[in-house]
């Protein structure tokens, strides 16, 4: 089923807002702002469905007892221009409509149509088509989080209405499994394959989306009737029920996001029965490591199969963690993790080495130009190290979600927004045929994955703790939102991150409040400088959070130095593709080569980097702001390997002496902008000279 063919936001109050202005903007409303949501002074919101449901976040932890962290909600951050506005403006202006149009062209909606007898088109696409709406539908319900936008919202209300008129009066919901094809449905063949507990995961995600942005419960209520009258009564443990395996995990953490919503207990059961998996369906073993699910999740040892699956399936268990403190399950989830950032994860937060079975990889196999690195495996391992962050308050686990969102999944979309990859390879030839960017895919899972996740962004920036507020993400940003204890604040976060190294983050309590606000110092910055009001804090470390507990007056101003500092990476030896070869990271980007960048006449495959001198002197910054939309780019003196363009056969006997180095300058730009102009060869791991 997943064999594919071959390769294959409100409007923001103007950063110009001074520090001045923010601690004097009323509360409740914002001046500016044509925000739809006044936020009450209400602390903790219930999770029960109430009309505080604008106020949960991209997860409602607000009951979640081993949750450390609690989530804020998107809403509540308006992202300014910078990097990230212009993302998500290019995304909610162009992405999201040209994908809806898309879906429509391409058969999705009839689908839905032909099913109320208003499409004479056959059913189009693969099982998991129905998912392509339904992340879609998060999408806009992330994006109308952000603010109310009165066509994106009709249109949605449109497509919600020809969803729900097809639901089974049983809760069945499914245009594939219809009409000759009903007999299958959750027969254990096809829960294996048929992807229908995934479509409707991402039917409830989409669901709950859009009812945190409107409060209108239609397909909140239809998700409901799915579960409640379908899933429930038939499927899960005991005689009088039918087996359930998922398949392609999704189910489990929407299920789960469910229960937050609902506060339906048996929500979450439903959830932890199949994460243990059900015994009565028999895969091969080969079966269970490719869809990551049908054993304990507490059984796996490390990450395999398919990487997709295996993500969503950590993302499930970790959300399990947090309602249950299943310790368990926090045993397996750190054992997981633990193989994933040593063994499993590129470079650039992407994940699942292999196209076969677009799946993980021994360990430390992690090649470049077949990698496979799928932009729902980068989301997934973003979604999942949003959980364990919310369950540790671990600054590790926001390294690994800074260095995906910057690099591995921000690849995946076109700056202009209409194109997307499906792999984010690490290496790349263009003769090889393969169309790296292509603006529909008939397997489309990432494009709207890669929507819903521009969308959600503002819900990244911070949390809540019981003591205080914690800075995740740095951008152009304003924070309106209150402490546990019901303390309204305001964060104005000013910075030109991730091109600069400063931030000026200004601090506005309602009133004079102790707490603390914990400063991420990104693993990357090796001296970071903070001060308060000032005066310079110490004991700031990298890849930890940095606890500034003090009574904050409004206006307090954080100002924060980062060391961008262009870092030469190395891979473990172990990586037989990197041997030998670096990576160029500054701040939270990682950098790669663009045959175009360079000289003329020179192949990428000849082209060394000399790391003979100090990072600080061999990189030359410089911000283009004509190219990729403005990038920092950098120069250095790199070398071409002279004999290797002459050579014309395949084995030679080796001799130092003919290896000849000549000095050549060399461009390297951000990775995530790759592939946005002329197809040319591209590399993030080149081979080193010294000297
Ligand atoms: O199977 C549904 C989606 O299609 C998977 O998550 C992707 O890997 C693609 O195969
Ligand atoms: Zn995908």
């Amino acid at each position: 089923m997943t064999k594919r063919p071959e390769i294959s936001r409100r409007e923001f109050v103007s950063s110009a807002v001074s520090a001045a202005t923010v601690t004097s903007l009323p509360f409740g409303k914002l001046a500016g702002f044509s925000g739809n949501n006044p936020t009450p002074l209400s602390t903790a919101p219930s999770s029960a469905m109430s009309s505080e449901w604008k106020d949960q976040g991209v997860l409602n932890l607000a009951k979640s007892p081993y949750a450390k962290l609690r989530n804020v909600p998107v809403h509540a951050v308006t992202i300014a221009s910078g990097f990230w506005g212009a993302r998500r403006q290019t995304n909610v202006e162009k992405s999201v409509p040209s994908m809806e149009k898309l879906l429509e062209a391409n058969g999705r909606m009839d689908n839905f149509l032909r099913l109320a007898g208003k499409s004479n088109a056959p059913q189009r696409g693969p099982v998991f088509s129905d998912s392509d709406v339904y992340k879609w539908t998060e999408a806009a319900g992330f994006a109308l989080q952000s603010g109310d936008r009165p066509d994106l919202r009709a249109n949605t209300d449109k497509l919600i209405n020809e969803i729900v008129a097809v639901q089974e009066p049983s809760g069945y919901l499914n245009t594939y499994y219809v009409g000759d094809r009903a007999k299958d449905r959750m027969t254990p063949e096809v829960q294996r394959w048929g992807h229908e507990l995934y479509n409707m995961g991402h039917f409830l995600q989409g669901a709950i989306a859009y009812y945190r942005a409107t409060g209108d419960r239609a397909l909140m209520d239809a998700g409901i009737h799915f579960v409640d009258g379908f899933l429930l009564p038939n499927f899960g443990p005991g005689p009088e029920k039918k087996p359930i395996f998922s398949g392609h995990p999704e189910i489990e953490l929407a299920l789960i996001e469910l229960y937050r919503t609902t506060g339906d207990k048996r929500h979450l059961e439903l959830a932890g029965y199949i994460l243990q998996g059900d015994e009565r369906i028999k895969v091969p073993r080969h079966g269970y490591v490719y869809h990551f699910c049908g054993i304990p999740f507490t059984s796996r040892t490390h990450l395999e199969g398919h990487a997709v699956r295996a993500m969503y399936a950590c993302c499930g268990a970790t959300d399990y963690y947090l309602e249950t403190g299943d310790q368990a399950y926090w045993k397996t989830l750190n054992t997981l993790w633990d193989d994933l950032v040593n063994h499993q994860m590129y470079v650039t937060g992407g994940v699942g080495a292999r196209s076969d079975g677009e799946a993980f990889g021994d360990a430390y196999e992690l090649p470049n130009f077949t990698a496979y690195g799928e932009s729902c495996a980068a989301i997934g391992n973003m979604m999942w190290n949003w959980r364990m962050l919310a369950a540790t308050g671990e600054a590790k686990y926001t390294d690994v979600i800074e260095r995906a969102l910057y690099n591995g999944i921000n690849s995946g979309m076109s700056l202009d927004g209409t194109l997307y990859c499906y792999r984010n390879p690490l290496a790349f030839d263009p003769s090889s045929g393969d169309h790296i960017r292509n603006p529909w895919y008939d397997v489309t899972c990432c494009p709207p994955n890669l929507e819903r996740t521009f969308a959600s962004l503002p819900g990244y920036f911070y949390s809540t703790s019981t003591d205080g507020l914690y800075l995740h993400l740095y951008d152009n940003s304003l924070l309106d939102w209150h402490l546990e204890d019901g303390t309204r604040l305001k964060v104005l976060q000013k910075t030109n991150y991730p091109w600069g190294d400063t931030a000026s983050i200004t601090v506005t309590p309602e009133k004079p409040s102790e707490f603390a606000f914990y400063l991420r110092i990104p693993g990357w910055s090796d001296r970071t400088q903070v001060t308060v009001n000032g005066k310079a804090i110490s004991g700031v470390t990298a890849g930890q959070y940095l606890a500034l507990r003090r009574r904050w007056l409004p206006g307090d101003v954080v100002s924060v130095k980062f060391d961008l500092t262009t870092h030469v990476v190395e891979a473990n030896p172990r990586v037989v593709d990197d041997y030998g070869r670096v990576a160029m990271q500054r701040g939270p980007l990682v950098y790669c080569l663009e045959q175009l960048d360079q000289p003329e006449g020179i192949a990428l495959a000849d082209v060394r980097m000399n790391v003979s001198q100090k990072p600080s002197s061999q990189f030359h910054e410089e911000f283009r702001g004509d190219l990729l939309g403005g990038v920092v780019v950098l120069n250095c003196v790199g070398a071409v390997n002279d004999d290797s363009r002459s050579r014309s056969g395949l084995y030679f006997r080796y001799n130092r002496e003919t290896s000849k180095n000549l000095a050549a300058k060399l461009t390297l730009i951000p990775y995530y902008a790759w592939a946005n102009r002329a197809g040319t060869p591209m590399q993030v791991w080149t081979p080193v000279v010294n000297g």
